[in-house]
């Protein structure tokens, strides 16, 4: 069986190339163009699974890939059990954060113990980061555009990810609270690094040389 590699189509793809590119790895086809779902590579021996950014975990943890690249905020969210992280890649950098409507006092907010609404697809992330605080949160569950929650009044802070932070100006939100710095990193079935390390563990090394 060739390994199996699992990539996300989008920002992880798109910074993943160079690095894909200087590891020896080159796809038959291109991804992003691409219907296929398994593409076959330049090594015989790999071929790239093509997976939703934050399905690239799960896939990893139960052997449906060997190995991916997810950002650390699926992995944090995931929980990153069975997972094995050797290199972090540096690449698709952005910030994980609390944001709320400019003018929107949170400081005082959290002092006065009021229960705060929180937009999310970082549910996990976002239940742990404020019971460590000791702030009471209900946390709401979205699958996109987070930023729109609290223009609309359906709650009153959001956690997402801001990189230039061009997103949250635009819609008049601003950044209160640094969560985690996140970047992409190179994962690994923990069960598949024993069964086959003569294949993966040259893989780890070229990418941390190549991401170095
Ligand atoms: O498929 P699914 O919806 O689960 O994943 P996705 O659509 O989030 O995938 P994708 O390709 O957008 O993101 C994949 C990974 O890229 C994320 O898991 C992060 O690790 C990483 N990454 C790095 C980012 C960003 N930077 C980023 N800026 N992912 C998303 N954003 C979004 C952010 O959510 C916000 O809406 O970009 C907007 C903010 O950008 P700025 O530049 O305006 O601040
Ligand atoms: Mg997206």
């Amino acid at each position: 069986m060739p390994l199996s590699f699992a990539l996300s189509k989008g920002r992880i793809l798109e910074e993943t190339r160079p690095l894909l590119a200087r590891v020896g790895i080159r796809p038959k086809e291109d991804p992003e163009r691409s219907r296929r779902l398994v593409i076959d590579t330049s090594r015989r021996d790999l071929r790239l699974i093509m997976v939703r950014a934050s399905d690239t975990p799960t896939y990893v943890q139960h052997g449906g890939a060997d190995l991916g690249i997810a950002g650390r905020d699926v992995l944090v969210e995931h929980g990153g059990e069975g997972l094995y992280q050797p290199v972090d890649l540096g690449i698709a950098r952005c910030r994980m954060v609390v944001a709320v409507r400019k003018g929107f006092d949170y400081q005082s907010a959290v002092a006065q113990g009021a229960r705060l609404r929180v937009a999310t697809k970082y549910v996990n992330t976002t239940r742990q980061h404020f019971a460590a605080k000791g702030v009471h949160v209900d946390v709401i569950r979205l699958y996109g555009s987070m930023e729109l929650a609290p223009l609309t009044g359906l709650a009153d802070a959001i956690v997402d990810l801001v990189a230039t932070g061009r997103t949250l100006r635009e819609n008049g939100l601003v950044a209160v609270e640094e969560i985690i710095p996140v970047s992409a990193r190179l994962i690994v079935n923990q069960a598949a690094l024993k069964t086959k390390r003569a294949a993966l563990q040259p893989l780890i090394d070229a990418f941390a040389e190549a991401a170095a």
